[in-house]
């Protein structure tokens, strides 16, 4: 009798052991899965915070955190920790092997002057440094604006004013410091001269006077390079209480005015100002749509936002479809997407009338990584027929359009699976396009398993790619959208009241 009682005994200890495994092993997953993906993160730590207060948005105030969300806090911040200290990584071996060199070949460990010799790295990570309070090198990044950063040679207007003019402007409306103002205005000084006629030239040269070029692959001038100047042109205007900036936007706003009964065209004639070729979302128009809206949401510019209206209503009803459960932006009749018009997604996102269109797009885009083996996203797919993605183009160029969409798209909605994608995405750069001797590079054959490792961290890594992954897990008080405009380079500025 005492044997079959002690059987029983120890079975029903062994069912209530099991019974408890299974239990800690469901309650250890849903916790990691809420722990991770689901709430907001509360205020970032001071760890994370600009090095110097002035002019940075105040953390909401808040009572201690229960131990949940403590937890939750903790995994968010462990993410976002990791993220800054990418960034610390990429800066610090550009600074070992590169500085003052505009890229960085993490490969050879050498520099690069793909812009002259301006210190492009430099001036492009600005406000990603002083953003994640990575003190020592922002102090370096800034020693150099002060001491060395010149700016002249031959000059790629749309280049140098996104990222250099774009980068300076964004760091001085972060701190106020009028080292920044007193340079963007000496790189203002020298875009003007690309100003002979209304459209632009593309390339200027401040060794040769006069000198007024088209791009050597195009035979005018192209759409985005008119069209991406306001936001930089009207700030610095703002700034220095000179219209000369603003007049030369006011002067191509008028120009999309006569042309907006219809698409813009990919070229333009810069003395007849005959528009041609094709209209595409893509390079080469992408941001003429995108700094429309931005122009407004930064003064309230009213032509600039009935432009946008007009031209966006035409995007979402004459090139958005849906192949399978696959939607995306038609344009031109082709059916391919390139990674550079992802950017459309977070554009509609942010004019809030084809945020279903703009979500549904950013979903597509965010597939381009997770539907390869590396998880790391060709820069051109073609859509099939079924939805299905198909690679055309095998790279991967650190580029920034899709996590820029899903950085909208989380702070539109905050449903869990974009920072979820924006996780994955991460993962994937840790894993393939960081080099165990310093910095981040460019990959091909990202279809496969093991991409290979070609030899360029581009400047726009540190300036958008880094920034837009980081701030997916900041709360929504970190550059708050009401309040900042991000130009096409990630580089953010503060709005101006309406003029
Ligand atoms: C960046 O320099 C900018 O985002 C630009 O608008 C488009 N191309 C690159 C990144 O892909």
């Amino acid at each position: 009798m005492d044997r079959k009682k002690d059987r029983e005994n120890k079975k029903i200890f062994r069912q209530s052991i099991l019974f408890l495994c299974i239990l800690l092993v469901v309650g250890i997953y849903t916790l990691i899965y809420y722990t991770v993906f689901v709430e907001k993160p509360s205020p970032p730590s001071l760890k994370g915070s600009p090095p110097s207060l002035k002019g940075s948005p105040p953390s909401p105030k808040s009572s201690p955190p229960s131990p949940k969300s403590a937890e939750k806090l903790l995994h968010v911040q462990s993410i976002s920790d990791q993220i800054r200290s990418a960034m610390q990584y990429a800066f610090q071996a550009y600074m070992r092997d590169a500085w003052k060199a505009d890229e960085y070949m993490p490969v050879k460990k050498r520099g690069m002057e793909t812009f002259g010799g301006k210190g492009l790295t430099i001036i492009d990570s600005l406000d990603t440094l002083y953003l994640m309070g990575l003190e020592t090198e922002y102090k370096s990044a800034k020693n150099f604006v002060k001491d060395e950063f010149q700016f002249k040679g031959r000059i790629n207007v749309f280049e140098n004013n996104i990222r250099v003019l774009g980068g300076l402007l964004s760091i001085y409306s972060l701190t106020k410091d009028a080292l920044f103002l007193e340079k963007a205005k000496e790189v203002g000084e020298v875009l003007l001269k690309a100003f002979p006629r209304r459209i632009p030239c593309a390339v200027i040269d401040t060794t040769r006077p006069g000198l007024c070029e088209t791009q050597q692959w195009s035979s005018g001038a192209v759409n985005a390079e008119v069209g991406t100047l306001s936001v930089e042109f009207v700030a610095l205007s703002k700034f220095t209480g000179d219209s000369r900036w603003q007049d030369k936007i006011n002067a191509i706003n008028e120009y999309w005015h006569l042309h907006s009964d219809q698409l813009l065209a990919m070229n333009i004639d810069p003395v007849t100002e005959q528009m041609t070729g094709p209209q595409t979302i893509g390079g080469g128009i992408d941001s003429t749509y995108e700094y429309l809206i931005k122009l407004n949401q930064l003064t309230g510019d009213k032509l600039a936002g009935k432009l946008y209206d007009t031209f966006e209503e035409m995007i979402v009803t004459q090139m958005f479809t849906t192949y399978g459960t696959t939607t995306f932006a038609k344009a031109s009749n082709s059916d391919k997407i390139e990674h550079l018009g992802c950017f459309l997604g977070g554009m509609l996102i942010m004019g809030q009338k084809y945020t279903k269109e703009g979500l549904a797009f950013t979903e597509t885009c965010a597939r381009m990584y997770t539907t390869n083996p590396s998880g790391i996203a060709c820069d051109s797919v073609s859509v099939q027929q079924d939805g299905s993605l198909v690679c055309v183009s095998n790279v991967y160029l650190l580029r920034p359009e899709v996590v820029e969409s899903i950085f909208y798209a989380w702070r539109e909605t905050h449903d869990p699976k974009w920072r979820m994608y924006a996780g994955k995405i991460w993962k994937a750069l840790q894993q393939h396009c960081q080099l165990k001797t310093g910095g981040f590079t460019d990959v091909r054959f990202v279809t496969g398993k093991h991409p290979e490792k070609m030899d360029k961290q581009e400047s726009w890594f540190l300036a958008e790619t880094i920034k837009y992954l980081w701030l997916i897990f900041q709360t929504d008080q970190v550059l708050p959208l009401d309040n900042y405009v991000f130009n096409t380079e990630a580089h953010p500025i503060h709005t101006f009241s309406s003029s």
